[in-house]
């Protein structure tokens, strides 16, 4: 950060009085009073809470004519002071302290300038409960991955809307939008009850861009259906629904004993945010829209102690695409505005977790902030980051609760396990031995806690199991269970539980059967299946309802009992029980001795079938000897 900058803020931590950030005077025009007279767009956030963890919130207000301004609240218990406004006059930014008593309701504050005033809406809410919300998401958890667009259409009316191009809406362009939004998620709650997920992770509802971008590439014409290009943090996609029925989503999940997770991402905006063309601060960003370095993706230079600067700053201020603008957190406004930006939406909803999307590409000063401050107003709350690596050293060294050789403890909750999730289509998909899978698990040394790790099943980004070279069913249906076997959080996604196909994004994004007007068949309901469709709905809702039965398939610690080219057969063990989990790629039936003693099974100990066969087994001799049908996976409780 340049030392201008930091004086600038030191100044503005201890002096009220406005400030202007850059050289220009503020301008003074009293001739053209109302030309120039200030104008209030935008404030971020809208809200905030008495009682807050965060106290003095601060406001960025958008505007017109804001130079000189002062801030004043007409209300005692709201105080404002370190105003700073940028230097074309069109931001805001204010400190705004809430006295504990505060009851919620409207508490504007008047915005002054030698040309006029102006209001700043601003509200206080009352909080949610937090015994019912903001429940974090456990090991006891199955999280299910949805993208609302192409999950369900619940609401035909806002399929267009207003002001919306009629183009960017057409089921037949696959990057176009499709009309899945927020009620079709609510009317499919009891689908998702049925199948037995507890957490839902919806890809991004912040409001996104309408447009439709037209290019001469094969990828044109395209849209942000998908959500990663917000253009306003601080509402809810058009297309998708509004806060009310976001809240409402929220609401009936947790009647239903589902969580929801919100896909955050802080690392960058859309192109077609306001802030691109005039942004807050001249260090808002990484660069401009005409002037920026693109990220290389030398991501593992973020994990190396021996790597050049240079190569570090372009893949944490590189842009990841050129119209994904990249937020500069080491301008201390910005990760304040990210952070204060997290909250409110865990606030404004009660929702459960967070799914940090790219975070190796920011600061991990500002990861451990942002998980330091979810931590500090919501004790249970849960962030998984994003760090699409199939190195499992690189996903480790982002996790919280071990300090890196940079001294910082990321404090981050969870990563997804890419690399056990790239071993188990290797291996399910026969291009990789099955002892690949107990190979992969050892650098679970690598992990503060190996259980605090999300293992994915797949995706948005990923090849769907079954479009894969050399997919089979029963490949598909032993990568299921291991998935949902395996120690950590479990994390399928949509249409999985049916099988579905589909190659590269945006293949891999297909609606969901029956979730849209005009669908010929509905894959909601069992009638509506195919028998493919059937047997791996039945299949996977029987390894999930295995995990809500045994807590030992939630947090058990696992031990390998054997491993060779076609098999694997692991333990999950806690005090008072034990499960045994095999799996036999292989054509034929495979006899397995597992040395039990080893685990503390006495001669005459019982191993009775959970799933995937009938055959009960005694240890004798410190032994038990298992058959593993062909190409399947098997449990045991063993007693
Ligand atoms: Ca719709
Ligand atoms: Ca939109
Ligand atoms: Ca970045």
């Amino acid at each position: 950060m340049p030392t201008a900058l930091l004086v600038l803020l030191w100044f503005g931590l201890v002096n009220a009085s406005p400030r202007v950030a850059g050289n220009q005077p503020a301008a003074k025009n009293l001739n053209h009073r109302q030309d120039n007279a200030p104008s209030v767009i935008k404030v971020e956030p809208p809200s905030w809470w008495a009682k807050h963890t965060i106290n003095p919130v601060r406001l960025l207000v958008r505007g017109k004519n804001l130079q000189g301004a002062r801030v004043r609240s007409s209300n005692p218990s709201l105080q404002t002071s370190a105003v700073l406004v940028n230097r074309s006059g069109t931001y805001l930014f204010v400190n705004v302290s809430i006295n504990q008593g505060v009851r919620p309701g409207s508490y504007p504050l008047t915005l002054v300038t030698a040309t006029g005033t102006a209001t700043i809406p601003f509200t206080i809410e009352e909080p949610l409960k937090t015994n019912t919300h903001f429940q974090g998401i456990t090991t006891a958890d199955v999280i299910y991955l949805i993208m609302p667009d192409r999950f369900a259409d619940g609401d035909q009316s806002n399929n267009i809307p207003p002001g919306a191009p009629p183009a960017a809406t057409d089921r037949k362009n696959s990057r176009a939008y499709h009309g899945g939004d927020l009620r079709g998620v609510i009317n499919r709650l009891p689908y998702l009850k049925e199948l037995g997920v507890t957490a839902l992770w919806l890809t991004p509802w912040y409001d996104n861009w309408n447009g439709v971008n037209q290019c001469d590439k094969p990828w044109c014409p395209n849209t942000y259906y998908h959500g990663y290009h917000a253009v306003d943090y601080y509402a809810v996609e058009d297309h998708f629904g509004d806060m009310t029925t976001l809240r409402e989503l929220v609401e009936k999940a947790h009647g239903l004993g589902i969580k929801i997770i919100q896909d955050q991402v802080a690392n960058h905006v859309g192109s077609q945010h306001p802030w691109v063309k005039d942004p807050p601060l001249d260090n808002w960003f990484h660069g401009t829209l005409a002037q920026h370095s693109l990220n290389k993706f030398r991501n593992s230079s973020l994990l190396s102690p021996h790597a050049n600067q240079a190569e570090v700053r372009n893949t944490l201020d590189g842009w990841f695409s050129d119209d994904l603008p990249d937020m500069n957190q080491e301008e201390p406004e910005v990760a304040r505005y990210e952070i204060q930006n997290s909250l409110w939406w865990l606030g404004m909803t009660g929702l459960d977790g967070v799914r940090q999307d790219t975070i190796q590409y920011m600061p991990r000063f500002f990861i451990r902030d942002l998980s330091n401050a979810l931590q500090r107003q919501y004790p249970r709350m849960w962030m998984v980051g994003e760090v699409f690596e199939r190195d499992a050293a690189q996903t480790a060294y982002f996790i919280g609760g071990r300090v890196g050789w940079d001294g910082i403890d990321t404090k981050l909750d969870s990563v997804f396990d890419f690399a056990s999730w790239n071993t188990s289509l290797l291996v399910f998909t026969n291009k990789s031995p099955m002892r690949a899978l107990r190979d992969q698990l050892k650098y679970d040394a690598l992990y503060p806690d190996p259980q605090k790790i999300t293992n994915l099943a797949n995706n948005h980004d990923t090849t769907r199991f079954m479009s894969l070279d050399d997919a089979t069913m029963e490949g598909a249906m032993m990568h299921v269970a291991y998935t949902l076997s395996l120690r950590g959080t479990p994390q399928i996604y949509y249409g999985e539980e049916i099988a579905m196909e589909g190659k590269g994004d945006p293949d891999n994004r297909r609606d969901f059967p029956g979730g849209f007007p005009g669908d010929t068949r509905n894959a909601f309901t069992s009638a509506g299946r195919t028998t493919r469709e059937q047997k791996m709905f039945e299949w996977t809702r029987a390894w999930i309802r295995l995990r809500a039965e045994h807590p030992a398939l939630r947090q058990g610690r696992l031990i390998d009992l054997f491993y060779d080219d076609d098999a694997y057969v692991f333990a999950r063990e806690i005090q008072t029980e034990t499960v045994i989990v095999a799996f036999n790629r292989d054509g034929a039936e495979k006899k397995l001795t597992l040395p039990l003693d080893a685990m503390g099974f006495r001669d005459g100990a019982e191993l009775s079938p959970l799933i995937g066969t009938s055959v009960r087994s005694r240890v004798a001799n410190g032994q038990a000897i298992l058959n593993i049908p062909p190409k399947t996976a098997v449990v045991y409780i063993a007693r």
